[in-house]
Parts: C-alpha cells; structure tokens; sequence
C-alpha cells in the first residue's frame, strides 16, 4: 500500500485522487482534537445514553442488507468501557452519529481535510469496534471518494479496486461479496476465484488517513478497540456527480424497501438464484 509523511501528504494525495489509488497519510491526523480523546472523555461526553450495537452481519444471516441489524441495546459509556478494557467481542457502531450524540465534543474536521486541496462533505460518520470485531467486505453504495482517519487503537484494512469484483463474488444488486473474510479458510475451497484476488492491505494507526477512491472494496478488522471517522469527499466532475447522485438515490430506495414486509426475503431468493447463475455456486 503507498503511503506518505505529512509533509508530502497534499500531493501525494491529489496524485492519488488523480489516478484513484488508495494511499495511507500516515500522522496527518496527529494534531486533530479526536486524536487526543481518551475513552474516558469520549464515555463522559455521551452521559446516559444507550445505543443498538451492530454485530457480525454474516453470523446474523443479513448477507444482503446495508446496515446491518442491531445485536444489543447498550448504554453507549459502558460501550466505550469495554473498548478500553480492549475485551473481544463482534461489537460496533457503524457509521455512527457521535456528533449527535457528544455535541460538546470538537467535531469540526471538514476544514482540516480541505488542506488536502478536496472540499468534504460536513458530516462525520464514526465507526468504532471491539477487538476482532469486522466489517464485512462491501464498497460505499453512493459511490464517493473517501477520507477514513483513525484513533485510539489499530484497525487492518483490506483493500480491492472495482476490477475484483467477479474474484470476490459480489452478490448481484448489492454491494456486498459473498466471502466471509473472517472465515477465509474454510470458504476458500467454495470459492476457487479467490486465488486471483489482488489488493492491498494496511495497518493504520492512531493519526492515520487512508483514501478510500470510489468503489473500492473494503473489510476491516479491530485489531484493538478503536475508532476511525470518515468524510465523503464531494464529486470533482459532472460524471461523477451524477453516477453519484443515482447511485444515492438507488441505494436509498433499495435500503427502504427493504423494511417492507416480505421484500427482503423475496430479494434474498432473487440474489440466490442470480448468484447461482453467474458464478455457479451458491450463495
Ligand atoms: O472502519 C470501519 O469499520 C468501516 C469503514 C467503512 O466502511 C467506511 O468508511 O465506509
């Protein structure tokens, strides 16, 4: 994985948008408040309040669904609690609205990333996880650039470009690939094309961006409790604006749809059967 000081960060960055390569920023987060939250502040900031924590999305059987569905209801500090105690567990909070949560916490990076010369969309998405927890392998359904910057820990990123996608036998209609990444051993003989998989695989630490270009597949494992937060970067040309902005509108409905009685039952047998087809195994 190409990585670079924060000296080199602006251009190296721009090159890497340019030619749509991911690329680690290594400490260029350093300064950033978030990088000297402890889980103490993070548990004071958040009082009483309780949250759904999300788990595995394979162990839970919801192979096709965006979000996947809340496993427990937790008071968010005790959460928080269990992460510095770095206690195992498949918990995490998936893009995460912490700037609703702990409004007197110092939110603002949006400006901090236009120092990279790209004008992000102000609104953080947190993501925090329990050592060995996962995010299943998937690429962002509207279809952005994007800005994910780590703390309070290490994640391993798993990284595939749109090419890979038939090696990694995305599940028809959806952004999701059939692999369970967590479970690689025992679904390799399943899955042959997986010999062929190219890609790229970093450690980020506290401090660390990684560029995410648009489509690109990623799974990643909490290698300690930590917690990252990413920024969707606004499209730079009209194509992308609009694939963009009908990737969005697409993803949405599919995700609403979804809560209708019998909806994601029927598009689970859909997916089988075209899954079946295209690769000639099943899902
Ligand atoms: O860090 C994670 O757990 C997932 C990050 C992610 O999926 C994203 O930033 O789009």
């Amino acid at each position: 994985m190409p990585e670079c000081a924060p000296s080199h960060a602006h251009d190296a960055f721009r090159q890497a948008r340019l030619q749509q390569k991911p690329i680690v920023l290594r400490g260029f987060a350093s300064d950033w408040p978030a990088n000297s939250w402890t889980w103490r502040d993070l548990a004071r900031a958040v009082g009483s309040q309780s949250v759904g924590v999300r788990g595995s999305a394979f162990a839970n059987g919801q192979s096709t669904t965006f979000f996947p569905k809340p496993i427990a209801q937790k008071r968010l500090s005790t959460y928080f609690e269990q992460l510095q105690a770095n206690e195992a567990s498949s918990e995490r909070l998936f893009a995460f609205n912490l700037r609703a949560k702990a409004p007197s916490l110092p939110h603002e990076n949006a400006h901090r990333l236009g120092r990279l010369g790209c004008r992000v969309v102000n609104i953080p998405a947190y993501f925090f996880g329990a050592r060995g927890s996962e995010t299943r392998i998937h690429y962002d359904f509207d279809w952005v650039d994007l800005l994910l910057t780590h703390f309070l820990g290490q994640k391993r990123v798993l990284l595939f470009d749109p090419s890979q996608s038939e090696n990694l036998y995305q599940i028809p209609g959806t952004v999701h690939s059939a692999v369970d990444f967590g479970n690689l051993e025992s679904v390799a003989a399943r899955f042959d094309r997986l010999r062929y998989l190219q890609g790229y695989e970093v450690v980020l630490n506290p401090g660390d961006t990684l560029f995410i270009p648009k489509g690109y597949w990623h799974h990643v494992t909490y290698l300690t409790g930590s917690f990252s937060v990413t920024y969707r970067i606004w499209p730079n040309t009209l194509g992308s604006a609009f694939k963009t902005a009908r990737t969005f509108v697409a993803g949405s409905l599919d995700i609403l749809i979804n809560y209708l009685p019998g909806v994601a039952a029927w598009q689970a047998r859909r997916r089988a059967s075209a899954f079946a087809a295209r690769y000639g195994v099943p899902l």
